[in-house]
C-alpha cells in the first residue's frame, strides 16, 4: 500500500516537472532554451532525458546490431547505449512516452502498425548505418524442391505488399490472435491469395515447419503463409526463434524455411554466412526499412541531432 503510494506521488512529481520544462520551452522556440548553450532548438534537453540510450528490441536483431554501430559511428552519440529487450517491450515503452509526450528513441522498422497508430518518424541517417531500402526475402533449405515441390512453389510465390502485412499487424496489435488475422486477412484477399497457391496441387498432410522470430511484422507474415499452406492440406508448424538460430536451422536442413529474411543490409552478415547452405527465393515485399524512429513532437530531424553523453 505505502509503495504504491510513493509510486503514484513520485509519478505526479514527474509529471508536474515535464509540464514544467515543457511549458518553459514551448512558447518562445530556442531562444529560452539558451542556457544549454547548444543548438537553438533545444533538443539538447532530449538526449539526457532520454539517459543516453536507444530503445531496443531483440539482441539479435539486425536493427539492434546497426544501432550498436551507430553509436560507435556518430561521434555524437558517445556515450549512447542501445538497452535490448523484445519487440513487445520496446512497443509498450513507446506507447508510453508518447502518452507522457516524453521523447524516446527506438530501433524501428516498416512495416509496422506503430505507424499507423503514432505519429512518428525516421531520424536521417546520413552515414547510412542503417541501408536503404530494404526487401523481405523467403530461403527455404536445399532440397526442398525435389522433396516437397507444391511446398516449394507456394512458398516462392508468396509475395506480397507493406500496406497487407500492416493489415494484418494492426488486427493483432488490436486484440485478434495471429491465426485469426491471418485467417481474416486471407478471407479477404482471396485474388492475391490464388496467385500463391496458381499450380499448386492440394496434398494430405505433408509436414511443413516455418520459422520465425517473435517480430510483429514476422509473427503476421508466417501466419498468413501458414493459413495458406494449412488450407492446401500441408500439416504446418510455426517455430519462433532468435534471429542467429532461424537462420542457422534453415541452412542446416532442419526445418523448411522463414519469410523473414532482411536485405540486403539487416541480415547482411547471417546472409553472407549461411547463403551457401540455403535456397534464396527472392524478395516476399519490397519497401521495408529499419531506423531510429521517434515521436514526431521531438524537435530533431536527423540522428546527428542527438547529444552525446557527458
Ligand atoms: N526487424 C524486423 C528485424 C527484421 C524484421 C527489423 C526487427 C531485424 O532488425 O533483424
Amino acid at each position: 500500500m505505502f509503495k504504491f503510494d510513493w509510486k503514484r506521488l513520485s509519478m505526479a512529481a514527474g509529471l508536474s516537472l515535464t509540464l514544467i520544462a515543457a511549458g518553459c520551452g514551448s512558447d518562445e522556440g530556442g531562444e529560452t532554451s539558451g542556457s544549454e548553450g547548444e543548438g537553438s532548438s533545444g533538443e539538447a534537453n532530449y538526449s539526457e532525458e532520454m539517459n543516453y540510450e536507444i530503445t531496443g528490441i531483440e539482441a539479435g536483431a539486425g536493427v539492434v546490431a546497426a544501432a550498436q554501430t551507430a553509436t560507435e559511428e556518430y561521434e555524437n552519440l558517445a556515450g549512447w547505449e542501445v538497452a535490448t529487450s523484445s519487440s513487445g517491450a520496446m512497443a509498450t515503452a513507446l506507447g508510453e512516452a508518447i502518452e507522457n509526450e516524453e521523447p524516446i528513441a527506438v530501433t524501428g522498422w516498416t512495416p509496422h502498425w506503430m505507424f499507423a497508430k503514432y505519429d512518428l518518424k525516421y531520424l536521417e541517417d546520413p552515414k547510412e548505418v542503417f541501408g536503404g531500402e530494404e526487401q523481405i526475402k523467403t530461403m527455404v533449405r536445399q532440397g526442398l524442391e525435389d522433396e516437397k515441390p507444391n511446398a516449394y512453389k507456394l512458398l516462392d510465390q508468396f509475395s506480397w505488399t507493406p500496406a497487407d502485412m500492416e493489415k494484418v499487424m494492426l488486427n493483432i496489435t488490436d486484440g485478434a490472435e495471429p491465426a485469426e488475422a491471418a485467417k481474416t486477412w486471407i478471407e479477404e484477399n482471396e485474388d492475391k491469395v490464388s496467385e500463391w497457391t496458381d499450380g499448386v496441387e492440394d496434398v494430405d498432410g505433408t509436414e511443413v515447419e516455418l520459422v520465425y522470430v517473435n517480430w510483429d511484422s514476422e509473427i503476421a507474415s508466417t501466419n498468413v503463409v501458414a493459413e495458406v499452406m494449412k488450407q492446401k492440406g500441408f500439416d504446418v508448424t510455426i517455430t519462433p526463434l532468435d534471429n542467429g538460430p532461424m537462420w542457422e536451422s534453415v541452412a542446416e536442413g532442419e526445418v523448411t524455411g522463414m519469410v523473414a529474411a532482411w536485405l540486403p543490409a539487416t541480415h547482411g552478415d547471417l546472409y553472407e554466412q549461411h547463403k551457401d547452405s540455403l535456397e534464396d527465393l527472392g524478395a516476399n515485399l519490397e519497401g521495408a526499412k529499419v531506423g531510429l524512429v521517434v515521436p514526431k513532437y521531438m524537435d530533431v530531424d536527423s540522428i546527428e541531432d542527438l547529444q552525446p553523453a557527458e
